[in-house]
């Protein structure tokens, strides 16, 4: 039965209704009762497999199609009217040839299944920040994924109460042909439609499809930012908290920096680190000219292999119950799972991730590398009290990061907001696993956001320049590498909790209480300003982590400097007459100071 008497809720249900023909409709309400039992649908049909309930407590393993594990950015398309609207970093399909393709592909394909209504917010319901979604899908996997990821069901409803102001979303699972998947965005109009795939991010149509596509764009119209971005607070000994938010491209450990545990030598001296979001942030700016994030989602979606109680003990512990894990090894003999970096125990007599007996002496992975835990924020030890302030935390700084082997400094500190927004615009990364295509490449990805503006990059820009002339208080803005390697290709630093003496830095320079060096690039730290007490890092065998290794790692080398200007001119050159001047300026500056 309809939960709601909403006009443009009813029409969009009931004309997707007779475009798929499902046999049922189902609206979710958000009852643990109704959850309960399509969790044991989907364990009766195999969908999903129920995990050991004394080891893993209302946790259940999935596995996506052979075909269909990551995020697919070559068939994922922005339908703006206008071509030139969604600009050179996206696809592009006419609206109308958009919605035919889609229908094409939709038309009768729910026969013999059940479509599910999901009402749904991003950000508390009560939060100013929040807007509401409705997803259509014929998938119960994507349902109980919503449900952990966002909040769903009635109290979503009675909150739009009549408003046509929602966000269309319709999944259809179809055949999962993978020459006709289709992820498409129409900003203009609210609506996402979404075929032929059942992959978290591709389907799960709250996360980049609305918090990140549509919502940027969405952003850009009401003033506001929608930014791939965690949202962390550090509480001082004093008992005061500050906020960062930051950005790094897809698998670049931002659930691992986001749920960082200080080394022993801060924790003994009460410093903490406290998790508000891992992926994105919406961003907004308060009445006291200082920027507010909120974290729209209410759930991790993160890449499972890598983490384990050394790497990120509060991941962990967030997926020990009510988690959903796809991809990776099980277990059939104890009903529990495994991936790669777990532990150094693969099991045996396991399952691969494509459902195989696997030897874990094979050389193969048991896990794949995109593999996915999808738990629920509530259960991470170190979630912030306030993660769920309607008003959000107030940001002190913006961080922007990348996996750059050579070219980016641990940490450098930008001149001010326009040259920040040109830091984070020039961001690149070298691709990793969680889209499909080629790994280690490097590639131009502003603010982490590539694959996940929902309008024209240059237009974007001018967004991040705008809302800097609204700002008053404004954060500072950083870029941060964690991933500079040695000739030899070793990691220079050693990443994880040791990150906080980074952010301990930025802090104090926040606060006014840092000095640091003017570079060609921006500002970067005194060796001596990061405190490195008790940290203990071989680099190689022979190699101890020292202020020798910290100063080579924070400096500036213009010869690959030169070479990323060039590679920055060409990057600019794609976005032609809407790349802000503000920031044709600043690369000037740049080629300048490397002279
Ligand atoms: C993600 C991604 O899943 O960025 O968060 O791909
Ligand atoms: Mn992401």
């Amino acid at each position: 039965m309809a939960l709601t008497k909403n006009k443009a809720v009813l029409e969009f249900v009931d004309e997707a209704a007779k475009l798929a023909c499902p046999d049922n409709v189902v609206w979710i309400d958000g009852s643990e009762a109704q959850l309960e039992m399509l969790r044991a649908e989907a364990v009766s049909t195999g969908e999903l497999i129920k995990l050991n309930e004394e080891k893993l407590p209302g946790c259940y393993y999935h596995r996506s199609a052979l075909n269909d594990v990551a995020r697919v950015e070559g068939r994922t398309f922005i339908c703006t009217r206008r071509q030139e609207d969604a600009g050179p970093t996206n696809n592009w399909m006419a609206p109308a040839e958009g919605y035919e393709t889609a229908k094409k592909i939709l038309r009768g394909s729910m026969r013999g299944r059940t479509m599910y209504v999901i009402p749904f917010s991003m950000g508390p319901v009560a939060s100013s920040f929040a807007k509401i979604g409705v997803e259509l899908t014929d998938s119960i996997y994507v349902v109980v994924s919503m449900a952990i990821m966002t909040r769903v069901g009635q109290a979503v409803l009675d909150k739009l109460g009549d408003s046509p102001d929602f966000v269309r979303g319709f999944h259809g699972k179809c055949e999962l042909d993978e020459e006709k998947r289709y992820i498409l965005q129409f900003p203009e109009d609210n609506a996402i439609w979404s075929v032929n795939s059942g992959y978290g991010g591709n389907v799960l149509l709250g996360k980049k499809c609305f918090a990140l596509r549509i919502a940027s764009f969405q952003g850009k119209n009401e003033g506001w930012m929608a930014e791939h971005m965690l949202i962390l607070g550090i509480e001082y000994p004093n008992g005061e908290t500050k906020y960062i938010a930051a950005a790094f491209p897809s698998a670049c450990g931002k659930t691992n920096l986001a749920m960082l545990i200080p080394p022993e030598h801060y924790r003994k001296q009460g410093y903490k680190v406290w998790t508000l979001g891992d992926d994105i942030a919406w961003i907004r700016l308060g009445a006291d000219g200082r920027l507010y994030a909120v974290n729209p989602e209410a759930g991790f979606f993160g890449v499972a292999p890598g983490t384990n109680v050394k790497s990120n003990p509060n991941a962990l512990a967030s997926t020990s119950r009510n988690t959903i894990f796809t991809n990776v090894v099980y277990k059939p003999e104890d009903g529990t799972v495994w991936w790669e970096g777990l532990d150094k125990n693969p099991p045996r007599g396991a399952l691969n991730w494509k459902g195989e007996p696997w030897d874990p002496d094979s050389g193969e992975k048991g896990a794949h590398p995109n593999s996915r835990f999808t738990a629920p924020a509530k259960n991470c030890p170190c979630i912030a009290k306030n993660w769920e302030d309607p008003d959000g935390v107030p940001l002190s700084a913006i961080i922007f990061g990348g996996r750059r082997a050579k070219t980016a400094p641990l940490v450098y500190q930008s001149r001010d907001w326009e040259h920040g927004v040109f830091v984070g615009s020039i961001m690149a990364s070298e691709t990793t696993a969680a889209a499909t295509g080629a790994v280690g490449v490097v590639r131009r990805d502003p603010m982490a956001m590539r694959p996940f503006i929902g309008y024209h990059v240059g237009d974007y820009f001018a967004h991040w320049l705008d809302m800097g002339k609204r700002i008053t208080k404004k954060p500072l803005i950083f870029n941060v590498n964690w991933f500079r390697t040695d000739d030899g290709g070793n990691f220079m630093w050693p990443g994880f909790g040791e990150n906080f003496r980074v952010l301990e830095w930025i802090i104090r320079r926040c606060e006014g209480e840092a000095d640091a060096q003017e570079t060609e690039i921006g500002y970067v730290p005194y060796a001596e300003d990061i405190d490195l007490d008790e940290l203990d890092y071989n680099i190689t065998p022979e190699r101890k982590f020292d202020i020798n290794a910290l100063k080579e790692i924070l400096g500036v080398e213009k010869e690959y400097w030169r070479e990323d200007a060039r590679g920055i001119e060409e990057f600019y050159a794609t976005i032609g007459d809407r790349l802000p001047p503000e920031l044709r300026k600043q690369l000037d500056i740049l080629e300048e100071n490397l002279k």
